[in-house]
């Protein structure tokens, strides 16, 4: 899927603009768009699926809110339509997570325009500010077991426009409107209604990560949340991670770091100094899991926030790349617990 881009075309575009830090920010952001950043979760973060329970479940099944909500940038120089493609939205068979017998509604929806994105960041705030573009509710449907579903077609720019990004903003959230199940599902941002053929420098981010971690060992899950030049301080949370094996924090200054797990039901937080290095490029949370006893359908959920309080993207491509640790950088491999 490589994605040639016209860094330099873009570059003379925001120039004008003469705001280093959101230039630097877009020069890493254009710099991986190799990637393709439109299956969510994307193959960089290799995790299985997301995951949104039906709002009569006990949190203790991993999911503290019943919501997920990302954001997809589509360039502003897109030309034509683009869809939101939804895999396996219904809540039954074998992808979904049954609690008794599946009886869970899971509403999503789709919006656009001013405020989707600048006035709701905050999975705790009033989540659906912005125009509603397309919504659809979904129970245990075998026409959607294992199919995709398709939201669209969108204009681009129906989304809010981001002048940090170049581009128009869609936000879909699904929420557990009834039930106790977990519905399992992943998206892609497609320019065609009945296949995935991604959008040509096209990302998705968001705030408040709920996902599902795989069945085995052998797969390490990744999150990367963006670092920019305010960042002084950051303070990592985990939800339900049940006393898994470890999480850890690779940044371009740290071999590893530890991070504090969570058990059943409960938070965990660990806050970490950020060098000077590290600012202006992406974390890597890596997820690894325990061999004994395997932690089977093990659901979880992340945030960082940084010493404001601010929320960070996670974006599923990583802005800047995948970091990796420099020899001879600040710091050596720091054990957190
Ligand atoms: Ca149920
Ligand atoms: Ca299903
Ligand atoms: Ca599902
Ligand atoms: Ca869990």
């Amino acid at each position: 899927m490589s994605q040639l881009i016209k860094v330099n075309h873009k570059y003379s575009i925001i120039k004008k603009r003469g705001k280093p830090a959101d230039l630097l920010l877009f020069l890493l952001f254009g710099l991986v768009l190799h990637v393709s950043g439109q299956p969510v979760p994307a193959e960089v973060e290799n995790i299985p699926h997301l995951v949104t329970f039906g709002n009569k479940a006990a949190t203790s099944w991993g999911d503290d809110d019943f919501c997920n909500i990302f954001f997809f940038i589509i360039p502003k120089d897109h030309d034509g339509p683009v869809y939101i493609r939804v895999y396996d939205p219904d809540c039954g068979g074998d992808i979904d997570e049954i609690n008794g017998v599946f009886d869970t509604k899971t509403e999503f929806s789709v919006y656009g325009g001013e405020g989707c994105w600048t006035d709701d960041i905050d999975p705790t705030g009033t989540f659906k500010k912005g125009n509603l573009l397309a919504y659809k509710v979904f129970k245990t449907q075998v026409k959607y077991d294992k199919k995709w579903y398709t939201f669209g077609p969108f204009n681009p720019t129906e989304g809010e426009y981001a002048d940090k990004f170049q581009g128009y903003i869609i936000k879909i959230i699904a929420l557990g409107v009834d039930g106790d199940d977990g519905n399992l599902y992943n998206y892609y941002l497609s320019t065609d209604p009945n296949k995935n053929v991604p959008v040509e420098g096209g990302d998705a981010f968001t705030y408040e990560y709920g996902f599902r971690l795989w069945n085995d060992t052998v797969n390490i899950s990744h999150i990367y949340p963006y670092v920019d030049s305010r960042v002084v301080s950051i303070k990592q949370t985990n939800f339900d991670w049940d006393d898994d094996g470890e999480i850890r924090t690779v940044t371009v200054a740290r071999l590893y770091q530890l991070n504090k797990v969570s058990g059943q039901d409960e938070w965990a937080e660990s806050e970490f100094k950020i060098f000077d290095k590290e600012k202006n490029t992406s974390f890597d949370f890596q997820f690894i899991k325990k061999k004994y006893p395997m932690v089977r359908n093990n659901n979880v959920v992340i945030s960082v926030r940084n010493q404001y309080g601010e929320l960070l993207p996670f974006h599923t491509v990583p802005i800047g790349g995948v970091p990796k640790f420099q020899y001879g950088a600040a710091a050596k491999p720091i054990k957190h617990r």
